[in-house]
This record gives C-alpha cells, structure tokens and sequence, in this order.
C-alpha cells in the first residue's frame, strides 16, 4: 500500500499517532528502528516526521524518522546521565512562571531559556497569575527580560488577560508550554481553545491507567492553525549537554560585559581582572542575574 510522511502527535505506548493532512494513522514501528535507538526508551518522539507504509485504513508501519529541525532536551529525571527528549520539531517554547502561587523563581526562566536556545527553539516569556500581584513586579521582569530581547507576555487565565497576544504569537506553529507545576499551563491552554480541554483530560486518564508518562506530551491542533503541547510540571530543570564555557553565551548582558576579561575562556567566576565580576562589584550589573549565572555554571560542573 502507499508510502506516506507524517507528524507524531502522540505517542501511545507501543503505538503512536501520526497526522498527515488533517487524516491521523494509527502506526507501530519496524523493528530495526529500536535496534537503531540506542538507548533510548523510544526511537519516536512527539514531532518527528516519519515516513510510514499504510497497511490498512488508518493503519501503519514506521519505516524512518527523518532529520529532527529542533529538539527540545533535559536530562532524565530517572537517570542523570540519559538525555530526556520532550519534543522534536518545535519551533517555540512557552517558559511559564507563575508571578505568585508557587512563587517566581527567575532562575528557571534563565534555564529554560538556555533549554530553547540550546535546541533551536525560541524562547517566550510568559508569567502567569497576574491578577494576583501589583503592577511594579510586572514591570521589573519587563524591563529584566524584555531588556534583554525576549519576548514576554503577562497574563491570567482566570481573567483572560493577555490570551488574544498569546495567541497571535501562537499562529501557524509549533509551541511546547514548559513550567513549574501548578503555574497554570493546562487552564492558559484552555482558554487559549476552550474545546481543548477535553482532550487534556483524556490524556490524563490514560496515564492514570498506568501507561508511561511521555504518552501525556500530545501535540494539540489548534483551530487558528499551530499546534500546542502541554507538558506536566517540571522539579528540576536539568541542563542536557551543556558545557561549562558555553553558558555564558546564554546570558546575553554577561556575554557582552565579559568581551572585556583579561582571559579568553573566562567563565567569570574564581578568574581574576574578570570585567563581569568588576561590574557587579561596582554595582552596574544585576546581581540577581550574576547569581543565576553562577548558580546554573556549577550545576552544569557537577554533570
Ligand atoms: N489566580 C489565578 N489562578 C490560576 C491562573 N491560572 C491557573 N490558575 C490556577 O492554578 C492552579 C493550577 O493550574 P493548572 O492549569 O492545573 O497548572 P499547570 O501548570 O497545568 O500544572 P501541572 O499540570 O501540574 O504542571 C489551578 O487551581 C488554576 O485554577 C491565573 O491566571 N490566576
Ligand atoms: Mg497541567
Ligand atoms: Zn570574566
């Protein structure tokens, strides 16, 4: 029968379902493709663009995964040394905090910007909960991040502030939501298209039933065109691959300030005649950003 392309939206233990046009095949894997994945729980992500053969209506084998565009990566909660893969083929990522309850803790914003950078995706900014704080919060973390280029949005769920520009950035692509838990994910999702809650639901269900926890990533169409993905509330964000020299390159105001270290390679930490730590001495450098620095390039030493 006809060879066909497709996207995983889902990927249901042994099975997965892949789209192809708006038609959607149920599809098992050959098994040379296991034997090809070294090491890896599954050989498919959510994303992935296979090439499969139709073997009865809405029915199919993956023969190949073709050449992943972005990867959205962190190491495996399980397994600090195995590298989990969220999605494949993303183009954006949603980083979402809460501005209260649980409380905001920017240096994940800072780890998960490095996260997207790291596999090609495009950072957004999006805090959460707004109806529960004043207005100077707001317009400090706009000034940290917006200052520095990156996109951010405010908004509530509850209220429905801020969805009309979440959903002009969401049009026509592919966007993982990625958070503490409890930030509000699920509900942004929701009142991003109000019938995708239903099928949140349903993918809870099915993991309750015991199946693997990954089978809750699910590639979501939007009506508007795009595709959202929600993701479970992450603990702890785990830096994939990252080396130590790199991180710096993550931190846009350190890169540049650090241009001026006496050493090449300096990581802006025990080196001395370091031009970053001079000017968070002399106070013309956000320390809180410096610390968050710090913090992740000796979370990264450890690996
Ligand atoms: N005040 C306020 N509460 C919100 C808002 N958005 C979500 N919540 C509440 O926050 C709680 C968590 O919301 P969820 O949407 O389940 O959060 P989540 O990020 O999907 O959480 P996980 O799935 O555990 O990762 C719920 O009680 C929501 O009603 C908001 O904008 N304002
Ligand atoms: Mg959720
Ligand atoms: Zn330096």
């Amino acid at each position: 029968m006809a060879v066909k392309q497709g996207c995983v939206l889902s990927i249901e233990g042994p099975r997965c379902q892949v789209e192809v046009d708006g038609c959607f095949y149920r599809c098992s894997l050959r098994r040379k493709l296991f034997l090809q994945a070294d090491g890896h729980a599954s050989p498919v992500v959510v994303g992935d663009e296979v090439i499969f053969e139709e073997t009865a209506p809405g029915e199919g084998v993956i023969e190949g995964i073709l050449e992943r565009r972005t990867k959205l990566s962190r190491v495996a909660p399980w397994a600090h040394e195995k590298e989990h893969i969220v999605a494949v083929n993303v183009d954006q990522l949603v980083i979402m905090v809460a501005i209260k309850d649980p409380p905001l803790k920017e240096g994940i914003i800072d780890r998960y910007i490095i996260v997207a950078e790291k596999g090609g995706l495009k950072p957004i900014i999006c805090i959460n909960k707004i109806d529960l704080a004043g207005p100077g919060k707001v317009s400090s973390l706009q000034e940290t991040y917006g200052g520095l280029g990156y996109p951010i949005l405010f908004t509530s769920a509850i209220q429905g502030t801020g969805i009309d520009q979440l959903k002009e950035v969401l049009v026509g692509l592919k966007t993982v939501f990625s958070g503490p838990s409890g930030v509000g994910k699920s509900s942004l999702i929701n009142a991003i298209q109000p019938g995708l809650g239903l099928k949140i639901r349903e993918v809870r269900q099915a993991a309750r039933k015991g199946k693997h926890t990954t089978s809750s990533v699910t590639f979501l169409r939007l009506d508007m065109g795009g595709y959202v993905v929600d993701t479970p509330g992450v603990r702890e964000l785990g830096l994939w691959n990252i080396k130590k020299q790199e991180v710096a390159g993550y931190f846009p105001d350190i890169w540049g300030v650090g241009k001026s270290c006496k050493y090449s390679g300096c990581t802006h930490s025990h080196e001395p005649f370091c031009a970053v730590k001079e000017a968070v001495q002399r106070g013309v450098f956000n320390e809180r950003r410096y610390n968050s620095y710090l913090r992740i390039l000796n979370s990264v030493e450890k690996n």
